[in-house]
C-alpha cells in the first residue's frame, strides 16, 4: 500500500505577547453606523470595526525588536543617530545610494514628482496608484498607464500581472519623443491590480529598454519584499534565492524610489524616497525641508526611524513572507470555495472581490464595490475598501474614469490576524454572496475635489 504523505503548513512565525481587545457590535448598530459614514467605510469609527481590512497601511504589529528599538530613538532636530540607523538599513537591504526621510509615501511621490517632471510630460507607469498619479498630475505631468492588459481581467491568470507592457511603453516614446518622458514608475505587487508582482525577467527586459532611452526607472517599492516573494514561488532559477537578495536585485535595476514604510517595513507611519543620483539627491535635500522637515527626519521622530531600521530587516526575511502572504492566500481559497468572484492569481497583501460579478444587476455608475463593502460591513463588522470607479476619481479634464476592474480589497494587516479571523471574513463574505440579489446600488450626494474616495459620501438608491 502506498504511504500517505501528510502535507506540512506554514505557521505564523512568531508568537503573542500583548493582544488588543475588538469589539463587537448588533446588526442595527452598524446599519446605523454605515448610514451615519455616508456609506463609506474610510468615514466609520474605528471603534465600530470588528476585523478592519480596511488596509494593510500602518496597520501592522510591529515586533518586540521594533519597540525596544524605539526606545533608544534619537530626537534631535540635526544629525539624528536613528535617521543614520535607517540610511544604513535601506542601504543594505535595498541597495540605493541616497536616501530622504518622508512622513510616509505620498510625502516622497511629492518631493519626487515636483523634481523629475515638466510640464506635460507624460508619466508611464504599470497601472495607477491613487496618491502617485495626482502627485504626477499636480507636478504638471500626464500618467500613461503601461501595465500588461491580463491585469485589468480579474479572470487571467498571468502570474506576473504587474508586468509593464514594453511594446505599450515604446509606443508611447515612438510618438511623443523620449524627451517627453519623465521617467517611468514601476510599483512592485501593483496593488490596484489586485497585490500583483513583476517578475525579475520583465524589470531586466525595462532596464534594458530604458537605458537605451534613457530614461529612469523608478521603483514603488512599497510592497516589494511581497513581490520578491512570489518571484521566488514563480519565477525559474529563483527557487533558491532568498527575499532578502531577490529584493536587492529588484532594486539594483531601478535608479531610485519611493515608499511607504507603513506596508512591507512593518511600521505605523513612515516612508523615504531614494536615488542613486546625486543631482536628484540634491534637489530633495531642499525640497524636503519645505514639506517634510530637516533631510534628517524628513516628518518622523527618531523612534520611527529606527522602528523602520528594524522593520525593514523583519520584512526580508522568508519565514515571514511565507506567512504574511500564506494568510492572504488562505482567505482566498476560503473565499473560492463559496464560489466568490476574486481577482486571481490571490495577490500579496489582501483578496480583492469582483463587484461587477458579484452584483452584475448593479451598474457601475451606481458603485457597486462601494454598495458591496457598505454590505459586508453591515453583515458582520469587517471594514473593507472600495476599489472601483470611485477610487479612480477624474480625469483632469473633470470626466470619470470608468476602470475595468471594480474591486472590494480585503485587506491583510501584517501579524495582526489569525486563521480563524479569516474564516470569520470569508463567511461574512459568504453570507453577503447568498443575498446579492436583494442589495441595490447608490448615488453619490459628497463628491471632494482631490482622492474623493477618502471623504465621499452616498445614499442607498
Ligand atoms: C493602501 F485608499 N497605500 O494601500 P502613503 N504607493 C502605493 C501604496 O499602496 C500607497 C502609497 C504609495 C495605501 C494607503 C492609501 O487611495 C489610497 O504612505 C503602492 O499612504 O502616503 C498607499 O503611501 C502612498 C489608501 C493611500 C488609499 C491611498 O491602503
Amino acid at each position: 500500500m502506498k504511504k500517505k504523505i501528510i502535507p506540512r503548513s506554514w505557521a505564523e512565525p512568531y508568537r503573542m505577547k500583548m493582544v488588543e481587545l475588538l469589539k463587537t457590535t448588533t446588526r442595527a448598530q452598524r446599519v446605523n453606523a454605515i448610514k451615519k459614514a455616508g456609506y463609506n467605510t474610510f468615514l466609520l469609527p474605528s471603534e465600530d470595526v470588528y476585523i478592519d481590512l480596511l488596509t494593510d497601511s500602518g496597520t501592522n504589529a510591529m515586533s518586540d525588536r521594533q519597540w525596544s528599538a524605539m526606545m533608544l530613538g534619537d530626537e534631535a532636530y540635526a544629525g539624528s543617530k536613528s535617521f543614520e540607523r535607517m540610511e544604513k538599513a535601506i542601504r543594505k537591504f535595498y541597495g540605493y545610494k541616497y536616501i530622504i526621510p518622508t512622513h510616509q509615501g505620498r510625502g516622497a511621490e511629492n518631493l519626487l514628482s515636483q523634481i523629475l517632471i515638466k510640464k506635460g510630460q507624460y508619466v508611464p507607469g504599470n497601472m495607477y496608484f491613487t496618491t502617485t498619479r495626482l502627485h504626477q498630475e499636480l507636478a504638471g505631468g500626464i500618467f500613461a498607464d503601461v501595465i500588461i492588459d491580463e491585469a485589468h481581467d480579474p479572470k487571467n491568470l498571468h502570474p506576473f500581472k504587474g508586468n509593464v507592457d514594453i511594446n505599450k511603453l515604446d509606443a508611447l516614446v515612438k510618438k511623443h519623443g523620449a524627451d517627453k518622458i519623465a521617467y517611468i514608475t514601476v510599483a512592485t505587487n501593483v496593488n490596484m491590480a489586485g497585490g500583483q508582482p513583476v517578475s525579475m525577467a520583465n524589470l531586466r527586459e525595462l532596464r534594458t529598454y530604458t537605458l537605451q532611452h534613457g530614461i529612469k526607472v523608478i521603483h514603488d517599492m512599497t510592497r516589494v519584499a511581497e513581490n520578491a516573494w512570489f518571484i521566488k514561488q514563480r519565477e525559474e532559477g529563483y527557487e533558491n534565492k532568498t527575499v532578502r537578495e531577490i529584493v536587492l536585485e529588484i532594486c539594483s535595476l531601478t535608479d531610485g524610489a519611493t515608499m511607504s514604510a507603513k506596508k512591507d517595513a512593518l511600521v505605523n507611519i513612515g516612508g523615504f524616497m531614494a536615488t542613486n543620483d546625486y543631482e536628484v539627491y540634491e534637489e530633495a535635500r531642499n525640497l524636503v525641508v519645505v514639506y517634510e522637515g530637516l533631510h534628517t527626519y524628513g516628518g518622523l521622530a527618531g523612534r520611527d526611524m529606527e522602528a523602520i531600521a528594524v522593520g525593514i530587516k523583519e520584512s526580508v526575511d522568508d519565514n515571514h513572507q511565507r506567512a504574511r502572504v500564506g494568510q492572504v492566500e488562505y482567505l482566498g481559497e476560503r473565499m473560492k470555495l463559496y464560489g466568490i468572484p476574486i481577482v486571481e492569481p490571490i495577490g500579496g497583501h489582501g483578496v480583492f472581490i469582483d463587484a461587477k460579478e458579484f452584483l452584475p444587476h448593479v451598474p457601475q455608475g451606481q458603485f457597486p464595490a462601494q454598495t458591496l463593502a457598505a454590505e459586508i460591513f453591515i453583515d458582520s463588522g469587517v471594514r473593507t475598501m472600495e476599489r472601483g470607479i470611485v477610487s479612480a476619481g477624474r480625469k483632469p479634464n473633470g470626466e470619470n474614469y470608468h476602470p475595468n476592474l471594480e474591486l472590494v480589497r480585503f485587506t491583510i494587516p501584517r501579524r495582526v490576524y489569525t486563521q480563524a479571523h479569516m474564516d470569520v471574513v470569508a463567511e461574512s463574505a459568504a453570507r453577503v454572496f447568498e443575498n446579492r440579489k436583494k442589495i441595490k446600488g447608490m448615488v453619490m450626494i459628497y463628491e471632494p475635489k482631490y482622492l474623493r474616495f477618502f471623504q465621499a459620501r452616498f445614499e442607498k438608491l
